[in-house]
C-alpha cells in the first residue's frame, strides 16, 4: 500500500536546512495495508473512475484513509441539516465548526503542516517521463508501482473525445494530448493497446493537425526526445543572458519563473541536444504527425499551434523576430567564431542552473525547470553529483490520490495552507479546543521561515533578498514570496496574542522585522506588489511571450492578492509594534491602498490571478482596504464591491465561479448554477469583512446555511471543482481550500455575525 512519510529524508544525497519539515513524500510498501484498507482504496480508484467525466478532480481519498487510521476522530459529532427558514444559532454554528476542525485536524501532518494534493497540470508528468528516458533512469526512479499508478492517472484524465487538456479540468489541446501519449508511449504502453485508449488520442492527435501544431514548449520537449527537429522550433538563444542588464529584454529583468525555465531551454537549445534514438523515438515519429517524418516542412512547423492551444497568439513582431533569428543569427552562431560566443553563453548559463538547483536544496522554483535542470546536468556530465542530488528531488513533485500518480505544481503548498488554516481556526475563538493543532501549526510556521540570503552577490545571480521571508512550500525550496510572507507573518502575529502555554512562544521579535523589511522591500513605485521580486521590466514585453497557452508570463506583474495580503500584515503588525518603522510602513499602506482601488473593475470587483477568480479577488481587494481601516461607510469601493459579490449569489444561498472566470475575465458560474463550498466562503469572509453584518445580515445567513448543508457526515466537506489558477489559463488544485473556508467563514460569521446581531 501508499504511504505518505512526513518530514523525513533518509537518502544520503538529500540536503536540507530544518530536517526536511513540510517534506512529505509517497513510497510503496507491498507489506503494508489490511485486507479491508486495500479494499477501501480499491472502492475509491473505482468511485473515481466511474465518475471521471462529471468529477474531474480527486478528492484526496488516500490520503484520507491513511489519517483516519492514524489519527482517528475520537468521537464524531451528529451531523446536522439546517432549513431554508431556520434562525442559525451560535450552539448550531459552533457544532458544525467543531466538526469541522476536528475533521481537519485530523489531516495535520505531526510536523505540522496540512499535506494536500497540488496537481491539476497535465503538462508536467511528461517533462519528468522524458527526461528519466532520456538520461536511463525511468526505471531506477520510478518502480513499476509508480508507473502503474502514473498510466492510471493518465488514463483517467483523458477526455471523452480522445484528447488530454492542459489541465484535469480542460478540453482538449495538443500539448496535453501528444505529451501525454509520449508519456505514456515511454512507460511501455503500446500504440495499439486493445482498450482503443492510445488509438483514440492518437487519433485525436492526427485529426487536429498533428504533432507539428504543438505548443512551443512541446516542440521544445520533443525535440530532446528525438521525435522533432530543432529546426522546427523558435530560437532560444541562451546569448541574452550576456546582454547588458540595462536592456529590458535582460532575462534578469523577467519573471522569475519566466526566466527559471527558459534558462535550461535556452541551454538545450543552444547545444541542439537530443537523446538516444530508440526504436520507440522512431516509431513516435512515424505516430505523431500526418506525413513521414522526412518531408515535415520544419520551417513552417515552427510557428504552427492547434487552434485549440491557442490563448495567447503571437504577434507579428514576433513572428519577425524569430524569423531573423532562426534565418540570420542562428547560423552564425553556430559556427567558428560565432561558436565562441555561443560556448561562453552556455558556460553562463549552466552556471545559473547550478546556482538555481544548490539554492533550492535541489528542489528548483518549479515543476518545469526542475527536471530542465537536472537534464542539463546530465547533459553536462552524465556522471555529475548534481544529477545524483536531483534525483531524490523527484518525489517530492509526485503525489497520488485516487486516480492515480500525478506531478505537482510545486513541491507542494505547505506554508501557505499552514498559514491560512491557522488564521481560520483562529477566527472561531475556539482556541482552547484547539491548541495543539494551533501548537504544532505555529511550530510549522517557525520552522519555514527563510533565515539567510543566498549566497554571493545577489545582483550577480538576479535574486532579491530572501531573508526574513515565508516560501509558499518549504524552507528548503527557499525562494521568498511576497504574500507567503504576508501570510506567515499575519498568521505568526494573530498566534502572538494567544497565550503561549495555549499555542506556544512567539516568535522572536527580530524574526518579525525581518519579514517586515522583506516586505517593504518589495513594495513597486505604483505601490503594488508582484509575487516574488520587484517588477523589473515593462507590460510591453510580454510581445514577447512565446509560450502559446500562457499569458501574462515575461514580468512579474503587481496583482491585487500580493498587495492586500501585504497591506493586511504591515496593519496588523504596526498594531503591535507601533515603533518599528512607523513611517515606511504608514507610507507603504497608503499605496498599496491607492494601487488596490486604481485596479478594481468598473463592476466593483477584482480579478483574482491565483485564485478562481472574482470571488477571490474581491475577497483580498476588500480585506486590504478593510486591515487600512476602510468599511462600508468610508468607502465607495466597498460598497461597490460588497453589491457586486450580492449580485453573484445564487438562489442556494452560496457562490461558485467556473475557471473560465479567469480564461475569459468574466464572471461565469458553475454548470446548473450549483455553488461552491470555496467561493462561497471568499464571498462570505469578503461581505462580513466589509461589515455586511451591519447592513443586512439576510445574505450571510444564506451563505452560512450553504455551507452548513454541505458538510459531509464526517465534518468533511465535499471537493468540487478546481480552485486554483496560474497565468491565466492553467488550473492548479487548492485541496486544503474546501476545509479552511468553510471553516474560515463559519468562524467570522460565528464571533461576528452572529455575535453582534
Ligand atoms: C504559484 C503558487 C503560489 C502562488 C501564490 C502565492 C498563491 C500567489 O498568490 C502568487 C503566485 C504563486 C507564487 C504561484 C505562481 C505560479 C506558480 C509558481 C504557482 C501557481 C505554482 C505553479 C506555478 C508555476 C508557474 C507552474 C510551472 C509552470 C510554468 C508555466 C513555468
Amino acid at each position: 500500500m501508499w504511504k505518505l512519510k512526513i518530514a523525513e529524508g533518509g537518502n544520503p544525497w538529500l540536503r536540507t536546512l530544518n530536517n526536511h519539515v513540510g517534506r512529505h513524500v509517497w513510497e510503496f510498501d507491498p507489506k503494508l495495508g489490511t485486507p479491508e484498507e486495500l479494499e477501501e482504496v480499491e472502492k475509491a480508484r473505482e468511485d473515481y473512475h466511474n465518475h471521471r467525466f462529471v468529477h474531474k478532480h480527486s478528492s484526496d481519498r488516500l490520503m484520507r484513509i491513511q489519517f483516519a487510521r492514524e489519527n482517528p476522530v475520537k468521537d464524531v459529532l451528529p451531523q446536522i441539516k439546517v432549513k431554508d427558514t431556520e434562525d442559525l444559532t451560535d450552539e448550531t454554528v459552533t457544532h458544525i465548526l467543531k466538526r469541522a476542525i476536528n475533521f481537519h485536524s485530523t489531516l495535520q501532518a505531526h510536523d505540522g503542516h496540512w499535506p494536500g494534493d497540488y496537481g491539476g497540470p497535465m503538462f508536467l508528468l511528461p517533462g519528468l517521463v522524458i527526461t528519466l528516458s532520456i538520461t536511463g533512469a525511468l526505471n531506477a526512479v520510478l518502480s513499476d508501482e509508480h508507473r502503474k499508478e502514473i498510466c492510471r492517472y493518465l488514463y483517467n484524465h483523458q477526455n471523452e473525445d480522445g484528447g488530454w487538456g492542459l489541465h484535469i479540468e480542460g478540453p482538449s489541446t495538443m500539448f496535453g494530448s501528444v505529451l501525454t501519449y509520449v508519456t505514456l508511449r515511454l512507460l511501455g504502453e503500446g500504440a495499439k493497446d486493445g482498450k482503443g485508449a492510445m488509438e483514440s488520442g492518437r487519433k485525436w492527435i492526427l485529426d487536429h493537425g498533428s504533432a507539428t501544431a504543438i505548443t512551443s514548449w512541446g516542440k521544445m520537449w520533443l525535440s530532446v526526445l528525438g521525435a522533432f527537429e530543432w529546426s522546427g522550433n523558435n530560437p532560444l538563444p541562451p546569448e541574452i543572458w550576456l546582454l547588458p542588464y540595462v536592456l529590458p529584454i535582460h532575462p534578469g529583468r523577467m519573471w522569475c519563473h519566466c526566466r527559471m525555465v527558459y534558462l535550461p531551454m535556452s541551454y538545450l537549445y543552444g547545444k541542439r541536444f537530443v537523446g538516444p534514438i530508440t526504436p520507440t523515438v522512431l516509431s513516435l515519429r512515424k505516430e505523431l504527425f500526418n506525413v513521414p517524418y522526412h518531408e515535415i516542412d520544419w520551417n513552417q512547423a515552427r510557428n504552427e499551434c492547434a487552434k485549440e492551444d491557442l490563448y495567447y497568439p503571437h504577434p507579428l513582431v514576433q513572428d519577425i523576430l524569430w524569423t531573423s533569428l532562426h534565418k540570420a543569427v542562428e547560423p552564425v552562431l553556430m559556427r567558428w567564431p560565432g561558436k565562441k560566443l555561443r560556448e561562453k553563453a552556455l558556460k553562463t548559463a549552466i552556471e545559473h542552473i547550478h546556482y538555481e538547483d544548490e539554492n533550492t536544496r535541489y528542489l528548483c522554483i518549479g515543476p518545469v525547470n526542475k527536471v530542465l535542470n537536472m537534464l542539463c546536468c546530465w547533459v553536462e556530465d552524465p556522471n555529475s553529483e548534481a544529477f545524483k542530488l536531483h534525483i531524490p528531488r523527484l518525489y517530492d513533485y509526485l503525489w497520488i490520490a485516487e486516480d492515480g500518480m500525478k506531478m505537482q505544481g510545486y513541491n507542494g503548498s505547505q506554508l501557505w495552507d499552514t498559514a491560512f488554516a491557522v488564521q481560520a481556526i483562529v477566527s472561531t475563538n475556539l482556541v482552547e479546543e484547539y491548541r495543539s493543532t494551533l501548537k504544532n501549526g505555529h511550530k510549522f510556521i517557525k520552522d519555514s521561515q527563510v533565515l539567510e540570503d543566498c549566497p554571493g552577490d545577489l545582483d550577480f545571480w538576479y535574486r532579491h533578498i530572501s531573508k526574513g521571508a515565508w516560501p509558499f512550500s518549504t524552507a528548503d525550496h527557499g525562494w521568498p514570496i511576497s504574500d507567503c510572507t504576508a501570510e506567515g507573518l499575519k498568521a505568526v502575529l494573530v498566534l502572538s496574542k494567544i497565550p503561549s502555554e495555549i499555542v506556544g512562544e512567539p516568535l522572536d521579535a527580530n524574526r518579525l522585522y525581518d519579514a517586515v523589511n522583506v516586505i517593504l522591500s518589495l513594495q513597486n513605485g505604483d505601490g503594488g506588489f508582484a509575487t516574488y521580486e520587484l517588477t523589473r521590466s515593462y507590460r510591453w514585453l510580454e510581445l514577447i511571450n512565446p509560450a502559446e497557452t500562457f499569458g501574462d508570463i515575461v514580468i512579474d506583474y503587481p496583482y491585487v492578492e500580493c498587495t492586500s495580503a501585504a497591506i493586511q500584515a504591515l496593519a496588523s503588525f504596526r498594531k503591535l509594534y507601533p515603533g518599528h518603522r512607523p513611517r515606511e510602513i504608514d507610507q507603504c499602506i497608503k499605496k498599496g491602498v491607492e494601487f488596490i482601488e486604481k485596479i478594481q473593475e468598473s463592476d466593483g470587483s477584482w480579478y483574482g490571478s491565483w485564485g478562481v477568480c472574482f470571488t477571490y479577488g474581491t475577497w483580498f481587494g476588500v480585506k486590504g482596504l478593510v486591515a487600512a481601516g476602510m468599511n462600508y461607510n468610508n468607502s465607495s469601493s466597498i460598497c461597490k464591491a460588497c453589491d457586486f459579490l450580492l449580485s453573484k449569489q445564487l438562489d442556494s444561498g452560496g457562490w461558485a465561479e467556473s475557471y473560465l472566470s479567469c480564461q475569459n475575465k468574466e464572471y461565469t458560474n458553475l454548470k446548473g448554477n450549483r455553488s461552491h463550498v470555496v467561493n462561497t466562503g471568499w464571498a462570505m469572509l469578503a461581505l462580513i469583512d466589509a461589515g455586511q453584518a451591519e447592513r443586512d445580515p439576510t445574505p450571510l445567513h444564506r451563505g452560512a446555511r450553504c455551507l452548513i448543508n454541505s458538510q459531509m457526515e464526517n465534518g468533511d466537506f465535499p471537493q468540487e471543482e478546481i480552485m486554483g489558477v496560474f497565468n491565466r489559463n492553467c488550473m492548479i488544485a487548492y485541496s486544503a481550500y474546501r476545509n479552511i473556508f468553510p471553516i474560515w467563514a463559519l468562524g467570522e460569521y460565528r464571533c461576528r455575525v452572529l455575535g453582534s446581531s
